[in-house]
């Protein structure tokens, strides 16, 4: 059964879902300083059917909302590191209650953004075990567009709680920075039950998003009827963890 979490209580959330207590959690403050690193296994990503065009649905949860494909056509697959051709399962996304710089998950140097999008990736590391790739994107609100890029306008809609509406045309790779720059650590997922296997790809830049898709992400409603005005989960501490940085 699932666990209703919400974004008011999280110190709670390791009540009921333990992993979201122990010390490989996500999100981090990112110390630009320390991700100095540099690790030859750390190479510029391999992006694999990021730019076909896929249809698929747009589904609103109760913590965010989420574009799954559909089975049809070619999947999109991830390489970095040592972790092999892992299949992009979702994206979805985490924001603030305001315009404001608050709302991403991750922060660099103390800082936070608008928001924040994620690309899950999912596959088995040596051992056969189930990790994840997240790549995860800053979004910058955008106040002064008059006109909304097309492929905002495809997410752009005030989907019911629990349910999902069709999109089609969607292309992966133009939610990217174009500066494919990154940052890399070990953490867990953000959401209970934070399961501590992801594999973290923090693009160093953001991409602008227009206020009106922000508008809309905060006008979901929540399986309690009121709107999901914010889904960020606060940072965890580093623990000694090694972050990596990646420059083309
Ligand atoms: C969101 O709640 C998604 O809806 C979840 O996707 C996702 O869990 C969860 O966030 C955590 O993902 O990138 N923020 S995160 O760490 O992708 C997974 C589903 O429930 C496993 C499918
Ligand atoms: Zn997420």
């Amino acid at each position: 059964k699932d666990y209703h979490f919400g974004y008011s209580n999280q110190d709670d959330w390791k009540n009921k879902c333990p992993d979201c207590g122990h010390n490989l959690q996500s999100p981090i403050n990112i110390l630009s300083s320390l991700a100095a690193n540099t690790d030859e296994s750390v190479a510029p990503l391999k992006m694999c059917g990021w730019c076909d065009v896929r249809s698929g649905t747009l589904k609103n949860n109760g913590h965010t909302l989420k574009f799954t494909p559909s089975q049809y056509g070619s999947d999109a697959y991830l390489s970095s590191r040592n972790h092999n051709s892992f299949k992009f399962l979702q994206f979805h996304f985490h924001w603030g209650p305001k315009n404001t710089k608050v709302g991403s998950e991750h922060t660099v140097d103390g800082g936070a953004y608008n928001g924040e999008m994620h690309f899950v990736f999912s596959g088995t590391d040596e051992c056969g075990s189930q990790k994840y790739t997240v790549v995860g994107v800053f979004l910058k609100t955008d106040r002064s567009a008059k006109n909304v890029p097309v492929k905002w306008q495809k997410l752009n809609r005030q989907v019911a709680y629990n349910s999902e509406e069709q999109v089609q045309d969607v292309k992966l790779y133009d939610y990217l920075p174009e500066n494919k720059d990154y940052y890399l650590y070990a953490g867990s997922l953000t959401t209970p039950p934070c399961t501590e296997a992801v594999q973290w790809i923090v693009m160093k830049n953001p991409i602008v998003v227009p206020e009106i898709f922000f508008d809309t992400l905060r006008s979901l409603k929540k399986e309690d009827g009121k709107p999901l005005t914010r889904n960020h989960r606060g940072t965890q501490p580093l623990n000694g963890r090694d972050l990596y940085s990646c420059y083309k």
